[in-house]
């Protein structure tokens, strides 16, 4: 029994806007939790400043006790959740909301279906029962229970309408989602415009975006399956001491909760974000001062806003189990328009962003989560062969908009136990010497999982391993779908133009190996061929399902093409595809076996100028 908690009182709490929550949290080496007494639960509208919006279709309670029958043995974890575009409609200017625009954010029907994603997230450092109770009145029995990814296999019971997982200890953590068969929603795609370039449609709302008025039939295809009101759990490892600051260090500039304004003038090195919630309002973000070389976010704290370094010291920081939300922004937030939504790659605020000196530095990013960033998750500035990331037990939630890449893996970055939810590029490998390695993906609409294009680059040395694809709802074969890409150079807008290239870069010792895809997913691979290959390998790949063949979503490309400036053709060699299986019985695609063409079960469409070896 919990003899070494310490047994918070219970209280009642009666919040604002509508949160009516008992919290007992718990704070031990064994389970730590934690609560926002200004939780609000609203699934419509954007929350108050001082707010969290919390999930109104999930409590989660934790225990660390042998007896897991045991009520008092279960303390509160809070439940936070995102909703597509935070509430605030397709707004241009985040000081003028009433204004909604229909400018394409890659947002179609999510907001009119009603979809919100929650999680919870807390420290253990041994097994845990989870004890999940849904607020909707849905159903929790055992049987109806789906966690996904499959692999964790987790015990599962149902008790008086709860339900009850047993999470053994990883000291990597573990990132997962719960997930009910009454609440899965069928995302269907619009063939009856064009399977190529037709997006997702529904046919619950009327007055929503995208309504399809007629029955779902054929020409509606089901792209993909996910919850409506999904459900992530994120157990974490208590952080290395040297992950955690002082926040009494002389060296610490400690912030008030509330709205920030000062982050940018101190003279501190150190800026512990401490239990609370803390905003800087949608047109200002955390532009840290040049003394500031880490930045952390306790347990329990909750940051509206956006990290810029503008360090030179060889490391920068991030760190701590508390909430970075980009919730403020509008889509492409532009920091040189008053942070409007202005589409820049040069000025779209992203939630890491920095100035890379001449020296090299070393951002070590561990245990945030982000939420709702409003562009691409990360990008520095300046000298990047100078930049390497460090990151482990990080989390990206909320990533509803269009562009939420993943993070930029920098030459020489180590990057571990990942989750992320993501709407365009997220595994970005345009870097060397880079390794990933476990991690959890919930693919939205567009681009490959693992991306490696838009240029032609010399890339060697990669490793991406234990890549685990939970979700995935392409709408259509214009939307990018696969597992790997390499996508036809960024200033190129015809993606065919096959003489792009530059021959004198190459791919050398690149491998994927080890990846999962559940449901319905994009094919293995799209690969514009834009530097020479010398040695690439996609090792143990599985694809559970596809979307019927009509939507050609399945389809593997690897057309041939030619130096921009010469004319030759690229040359690949050493291309292999190895241990390559589809379907829930796990059918090998092989030469051998005749089944890796266009029309067959491999569906790979491969130049036959090039040499593929497929075992
Ligand atoms: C577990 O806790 C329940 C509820 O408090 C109690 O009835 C039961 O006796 C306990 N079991 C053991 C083995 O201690
Ligand atoms: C610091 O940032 C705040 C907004 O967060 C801004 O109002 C203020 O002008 C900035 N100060 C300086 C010196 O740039
Ligand atoms: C990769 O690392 C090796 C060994 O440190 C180095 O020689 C090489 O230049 C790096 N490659 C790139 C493209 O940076
Ligand atoms: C190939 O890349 C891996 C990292 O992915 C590295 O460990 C290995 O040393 C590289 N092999 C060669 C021959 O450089
Ligand atoms: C799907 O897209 C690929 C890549 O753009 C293209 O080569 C292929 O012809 C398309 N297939 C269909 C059936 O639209
Ligand atoms: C094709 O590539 C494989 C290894 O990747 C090699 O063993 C084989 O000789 C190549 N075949 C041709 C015709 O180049
Ligand atoms: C595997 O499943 C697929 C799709 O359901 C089916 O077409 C195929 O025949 C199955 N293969 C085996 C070996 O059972
Ligand atoms: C442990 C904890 O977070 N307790 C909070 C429960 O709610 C009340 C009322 O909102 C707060 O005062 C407590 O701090």
């Amino acid at each position: 029994m919990f003899a070494s908690a310490i047994l918070g009182a219970l209280f009642l709490s009666l919040v604002a806007a509508v949160s009516v929550s008992v919290n007992r949290t718990a704070s031990s080496s064994r389970l730590h939790t934690w609560w926002h007494s200004t939780g609000e639960y609203n699934s419509q509208t954007s929350v108050l400043d001082g707010n969290v919006r919390q999930s109104g279709h999930y409590s989660v309670q934790v225990s660390t006790s042998s007896n897991t029958s045991d009520p008092s043995s279960y303390y509160d974890s809070f439940v936070y959740e995102t909703i597509p575009r935070n509430g605030m409609g397709n707004i241009i200017k985040p000081l003028e909301p009433a204004i909604l625009s229909t400018n394409d954010d890659g947002i179609s029907i999510e907001s009119a279906i009603g979809m919100t994603m929650a999680w919870t997230s807390f420290l253990y450092s041994e097994d845990v029962s989870i004890r999940i109770t849904r607020l909707d009145g849905g159903s929790t029995a055992a049987g109806n229970v789906i966690i996904h990814p499959t692999t964790l296999e987790y015990a599962k019971t149902e008790v008086n309408g709860d339900i009850y997982i047993t999470v053994p200890y990883s000291k990597r953590g573990v990132r997962f989602s719960v997930e009910f068969t009454d609440n899965l929603y069928e995302f269907h795609s619009n063939c009856a415009i064009s399977c190529t370039v037709g997006g997702l449609v529904q046919n619950s709302n009327p007055s929503g975006e995208s309504y399809w008025q007629e029955p779902f039939d054929s020409r509606n295809p089901v792209v993909g399956i996910e919850p409506l009101n999904s459900l992530l759990i994120f157990a974490s490892p208590f952080p290395p001491p040297d992950m955690v600051p002082n926040p009494t260090s002389p060296t610490s500039f400690v912030v008030e909760p509330g709205l920030v304004t000062d982050v940018n003038t101190t003279d501190k090195n150190t800026v512990p974000f401490n239990p609370g919630v803390y905003w800087f309002s949608s047109v200002a973000h955390a532009a840290l001062s040049s003394s500031v070389d880490w930045v952390d976010f306790a347990p329990g704290a909750y940051v509206k806003g956006a990290i810029s370094f503008s360090t030179i010291a060889p490391t920068m920081k991030a760190t701590g189990h508390g909430v970075l939300s980009g919730e403020q922004y509008v889509y492409q937030a532009n920091i040189e328009a008053g942070y409007c939504n202005d589409q820049s790659n040069q000025n779209d605020l992203r939630m890491w962003s920095g100035v890379s000196s001449n020296d090299q530095q070393t951002f070590i990013l561990n245990g945030v989560t982000i939420n709702a960033p409003p562009f691409n998750s990360m990008d520095f500035t300046g000298n990047l062969a100078t930049l390497s990331l460090q990151v482990s037990d990080y989390k990206q939630v909320g990533a509803f908009f269009g562009q939420t890449d993943g993070l930029e893996n920098y030459p020489g970055s180590t990057v571990q136990d990942v989750f992320y939810h993501s709407n365009d590029d997220t595994i970005k490998t345009y870097y060397s010497n880079v390794t990933i390695e476990r991690v959890t993906v919930w693919k939205g609409t567009t681009a490959p999982t693992v991306q490696f294009g838009w240029a032609s680059r010399t890339l060697e040395n990669i490793l991406v391993t234990d890549v685990d694809i939970i979700h995935s709802r392409y709408p259509s074969n214009s939307s990018h779908p696969s597992l790997v890409g390499l996508n036809q150079l960024y200033s190129q807008p015809d993606e065919t133009d096959p003489y792009t290239a530059n021959v004198d870069n190459y791919v050398r010792n690149v491998t994927f190996s080890n990846f999962r895809s559940e449901g319905i997913s994009g094919g293995l691979f799209r690969i514009c061929p834009l530097e020479t290959f010398d040695s690439f390998l996609m090792d143990s790949f599985w694809i559970e399902d596809f979307s019927p063949a009509v939507t050609a979503i399945e389809q593997s490309e690897l057309p041939q093409f030619f130096d921009a400036t010469s004319k030759e053709p690229v040359g690949i060699s050493g291309f292999v595809v190895k241990d390559f299986t589809v379907f829930a019985n796990k059918t090998a695609v092989t030469q051998e076996a005749g089944n890796w063409d266009i029309g067959s079960l491999g569906s790979m469409n491969i130049a036959p100028e090039y040499n593929v070896t497929i075992v």
